[in-house]
């Protein structure tokens, strides 16, 4: 096959294999059957949405990467919700500890550094779970999901065929 000569990038938080099944039991409970629940390898938290990158662009998306300053942080995720517009059911925590959107602010600054629109929106922190729900009453989960985050991630997300969608091109550890 061709080297694809642009890709569909973003930062996110990857799950451990503990934390995502505990998302899928989340999104179990929240009712993401009630719509197309994401594959249980494609739950992730996005930091920051590129979009298509040209592949020549690649190392500078990595240098921004390489200049994050991240310490270790925890995450707990506690609650769901559904967004009318975009029919997304997600879950996300109700105390954002001050490590993500700094993760964010980091990321996003570095970017637009480098030439990079920058993503006009609020930062909202959530997980996917489902799409295509037509309506969820925002709940409490049952069981909190507690997420040692110690790494962040560029992901290549492609469009067609089926899922898994994402995958992760390189992890960047946390400074302990
Ligand atoms: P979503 O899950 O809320 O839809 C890969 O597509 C990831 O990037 C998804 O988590 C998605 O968020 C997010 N994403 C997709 N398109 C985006 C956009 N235009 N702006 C910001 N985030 C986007």
């Amino acid at each position: 096959l061709p080297e694809p000569t642009q890709q569909r990038l973003f930062f996110a938080l990857w799950p451990d294999a503990s934390v995502r099944q505990a998302l899928q039991a989340a999104g179990r409970q929240a009712g993401a059957g009630s719509g197309r629940p994401v594959h249980p390898d494609d739950l992730h938290m996005t930091l920051v949405f590129l979009g298509q990158v040209a592949t020549e662009r690649l190392p500078d998306v990595q240098t921004v990467a390489d200049g994050i300053v991240m310490r270790p942080f925890d995450l707990a995720i506690d609650r769901f919700g559904w967004w009318k517009r975009s029919r997304i059911l997600w879950c996300a925590p109700s105390r954002v500890p001050e490590a993500l959107p700094g993760l964010f602010d980091q990321l996003q600054a570095g970017l637009a550094d480098c030439g990079f629109a920058p993503e006009r929106r609020p930062y909202r922190p959530h997980v996917t779970l489902a799409r295509k729900v037509t309506q969820v009453v925002p709940g409490t989960l049952d069981r909190p999901i507690a997420w040692p985050v110690d790494s962040f991630a560029l992901i290549a997300s492609r469009t067609g065929g089926e899922p898994p969608r994402y995958r992760v091109l390189k992890k960047w550890p946390a400074d302990s």
